[in-house]
């Protein structure tokens, strides 16, 4: 049986965990779910994740009782920790690392969903075009002059990577014309090459489809509930 399952979508903040359970060299199971159609909204997921959103890993436990996280962020920083590695080595590169994390879970996910989102789902609103597009060039500025002097964003390759990296591979789909700087390229492309990434990344191409057959059969009150133009 593997240690963890992971539930989740193809989406940058489930991918992030999948690469981190794939440097960690650990053995998972995949269980999808539909946020299409409201899966995430059922009882028996609320009561792993109140918040109603992918990913939540939930840990297999050696006495019996299973310990499910939600957040992105926490998991990734509980993974690190409970396997001794990509968490930095002292208590200033340790800190170095939350740092990064945090800047990549309170700033550019955030940032860069709401940005996708009005790209995409309502043209018509160029006020939420605008404040999302100059926050994204905002935090990508930022992340360019750190990599210019940094190899990784801690210093070191660290979860705080591995958080950011998906969110950059999402945003090519959408604005590859503000991803053409040379050291945001530099650093993509080291940590694409990784083996783990490689393995992290089909792993949840293969997950794609489930996410388009997912959309495709959801009604339209399910996606205006999903795209939070209606509540649930
Ligand atoms: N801050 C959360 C964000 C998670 C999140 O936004 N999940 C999305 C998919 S990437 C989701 O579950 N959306 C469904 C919904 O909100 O109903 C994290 O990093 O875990």
């Amino acid at each position: 049986m593997a240690g963890y399952t992971l539930y989740g979508m193809g989406s940058p903040n489930v991918v992030k965990v999948v690469i981190a359970l794939e440097e960690l060299g650990q053995t998972y199971d995949f269980a999808h779910v539909n946020v299409f159609q409201g899966e995430q909204r059922a009882p028996w997921f609320l009561a792993l994740n109140p918040n109603g959103k992918v990913p939540v890993l939930v840990e297999a436990g050696e006495s019996g009782e299973p310990f499910a996280l939600f957040e992105s962020g926490a998991i990734m920083d509980f993974l690190a920790r409970r396997h001794g590695a990509f968490s930095g080595t002292n208590e200033d590169q340790q800190a170095a690392v939350r740092q990064w994390l945090t800047f990549q879970m309170a700033n550019c996910g955030p940032a860069f969903g709401q940005a996708i989102h009005f790209s995409f789902a309502t043209k018509e609103c160029p006020y939420g075009q605008n404040r999302f597009q100059i926050e994204l060039r905002k935090l990508l500025k930022v992340i360019e002059a750190r990599l210019a002097v940094a190899d990784y964003l801690a210093g070191e390759y660290s979860i705080a990577d591995m958080a950011l990296w998906p969110w950059i591979r999402t945003l090519g789909m959408f604005f590859a014309d503000d991803l053409a700087t040379p050291a945001l390229q530099r650093w993509y492309g080291a940590v694409e090459a990784r083996p783990a990434v490689a393995a992290a990344t089909a792993r949840m191409d293969s997950i794609g489809g489930l996410d388009r057959q997912a959309r495709r059969e959801a009604s339209e009150e399910q996606l205006d509930r999903y795209f939070g133009r209606m509540a649930w």
